[in-house]
């Protein structure tokens, strides 16, 4: 009895491996239909030409015009396709020969419609052509090659399977010019690791800035050579009171070209009059009192404000966006100016119109959070929209552009729902329906299309303390929000939506992102 017991559990056990095994490695399907395909952000237009076209070893990757930035956006090509697949695709100049099996990449600058970031896509059986008008659009266009391969390809390990995609045209440009993501490295620090994981996660999904902000009353983190105890001292510790960090400039200058090769701007924010206890523990004479600030670690906001009254506080600023302006390509520097509430109003405007000049006299454009829209702003100034509607009805009416960060829809640190163990939820619970719900020229009255630079997803770390936590909280509600800072309104509908998104999971999978799997989607369990 026991043996045959034993012969049956036996058969049992493999019965059930072989039913567990057949419905999650369910061979990839051949692809025939392009239009068929899932792409996030949508993309403008598909049209399929039912065959298919295969990678494989002997596919060469050439580019149409000369010049360093194509060859290094085509071997950002090889080097996304090569762990999965093995092959080593080499680059070459387009001469005459058109190998069959080869993949083309063209600069064509009479396609104007497609603009700074816009892509066509011509696939046939014997050649893969992606054209743009700028190099950021091939950058762009390659985010939609991985999408359209199986989702093994981003896998970092060998796949043994053919690579297909199917064929025909995707022609595709984003609706608006400002796609961005905000990193909140002060109340938590991560390191430079992190926010590179956290950039390549983000290029993936076609944005193209990512705002860090670099200061807060728990943490001051990148090195000002000319004030040298902000990141020493106010950079060595966070909320909770363990770790804490900053990063070099020689670090920063990494993560600015790191961003900077996969066309992602860095907005580096230094927020100010208020949240600046890391500031104020570190130089005495930053305060009124004469008397340094205590290091903080816990959550409170609003008590924390730079001597609007002292000729030191303008040094401190000009010497610190000096330094920052001198190691950001970006045409950004963010001085914050939100929750200033231990600075009176008739301080906050005189101050906020002096951090501005000294933005300007360092070449840079003006950042800032809504309240700065309460001083006079300068000319090309950038208000980001995060509370308070009449600030971004002020910023307008100064001639002003608005960032759309609506906290109630993009704010990554509030919690799914009341279950979800991270995050915040003073402005709303945000499950995956609501960040997607929502259309940027019907948040603010009189805020319509025009004046809308714009759509950022902030991610504030008072909860979120490693990688795991940030792509727990940003995902998947930050793919709903660069389709929607990519994709016109005509073509978004949550339905449709979440069906894609069900459809991408095994990219998530694939890419190792640690995603929320919210109940309201279809999450496709194989390939
Ligand atoms: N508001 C504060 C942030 C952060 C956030 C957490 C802004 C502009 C609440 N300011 O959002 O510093 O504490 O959700």
């Amino acid at each position: 009895m026991k043996y045959l017991m034993n012969t049956f559990s036996t058969f049992a056990i493999l019965a059930i491996f072989s039913l567990y095994a057949s419905c999650t490695s369910e061979p990839p399907k051949e692809p025939t239909d392009l239009t068929q395909e899932v792409i996030i952000p949508k993309p403008v237009s598909v049209t399929a030409s039912g065959g298919a076209f295969t990678l494989t070893e002997t596919t060469k990757i050439y580019t149409q015009s000369d010049g360093e930035e194509l060859d290094q956006i085509a071997r950002h090509l090889s080097n996304y396709l090569s762990p999965a697949t093995g092959f080593d695709l080499p680059v070459e100049s387009a001469g005459s020969e058109s190998d069959d099996g080869h993949i083309l990449l063209q600069l064509n600058d009479s396609d104007t419609e497609l603009g700074e970031e816009g892509y066509e896509l011509n696939i046939t059986e014997d050649a893969l052509t992606l054209a743009a008008q700028q190099p950021a659009g091939l950058f762009r266009g390659l985010q939609t090659i991985r999408q359209l391969l199986p989702s093994g390809i981003e896998k970092d390990s060998l796949q043994e399977m053919s690579w297909k995609i199917a064929t025909g045209t995707i022609r595709d440009y984003p609706m608006y010019e400002y796609r961005g993501a905000m990193l909140d490295v002060a109340r938590h620090f991560f390191q430079v690791d992190d926010v590179k994981r956290y950039i390549d996660l983000i290029a993936y999904y076609k944005l193209n800035h990512l705002h860090l902000h670099l200061s807060d009353d728990q943490g001051w983190r990148i090195e000002i050579k000319s004030w040298p105890k902000l990141a020493e001292y106010g950079g060595s510790t966070q909320v909770g009171g363990e770790g804490g960090g900053h990063y070099t400039q020689e670090e920063y200058t990494d993560l600015v070209q790191y961003a900077q090769d996969r066309f992602i701007t860095i907005v580096p924010e230094i927020d100010m009059p208020g949240h600046t206890n890391a500031a104020l523990t570190s130089y005495p004479e930053l305060n009124c009192s004469g008397k340094a600030a205590e290091l903080y670690t816990g959550i409170e906001v609003g008590f924390s404000t730079l001597c609007t009254d002292s000729e030191v506080t303008y040094q401190f600023v000009d010497d610190v966006i000096g330094e920052l302006a001198t190691l950001t390509p970006g045409p950004y520097i963010h001085i914050g100016g939100d929750e200033s509430h231990a600075t009176p109003m008739e301080d906050y405007i005189p101050f906020v119109n002096r951090a501005q000049e000294i933005v300007l006299k360092h070449g840079k454009q003006v950042f800032g959070w809504d309240e700065i829209a309460n001083a006079e702003l300068v000319d090309n100034a950038v208000v980001q929209y995060w509370a308070e509607a009449e600030n971004a009805t002020k910023a307008i009416e100064q001639g002003g552009k608005v960032i759309m960060s609506p906290a109630t829809k993009t704010y990554l640190d509030m919690q799914y729902d009341s279950t979800t163990e991270l995050g915040l939820h003073w402005a709303a619970y945000i499950e995956v329906d609501s960040a997607y719900i929502w259309e940027p020229t019907k948040m603010v009255a009189g805020v319509d299309r025009e004046h809308i630079l714009g759509i950022e997803a902030p991610l504030w770390s008072e909860t979120v303390t490693n990688m795991d936590e940030i792509e727990y909280m940003a995902f998947p509600r930050l793919i709903g929000i660069a389709e929607i800072a990519w994709t016109s309104p005509v073509d978004r509908q949550w339905e449709d939506y979440r069906t894609r998104l069900g459809q991408h999971a095994p990219y998530l999978k694939a890419l190792e992102i640690d995603y929320y799997a919210s109940d309201l989607v279809d999450w496709k369990s194989y390939e």
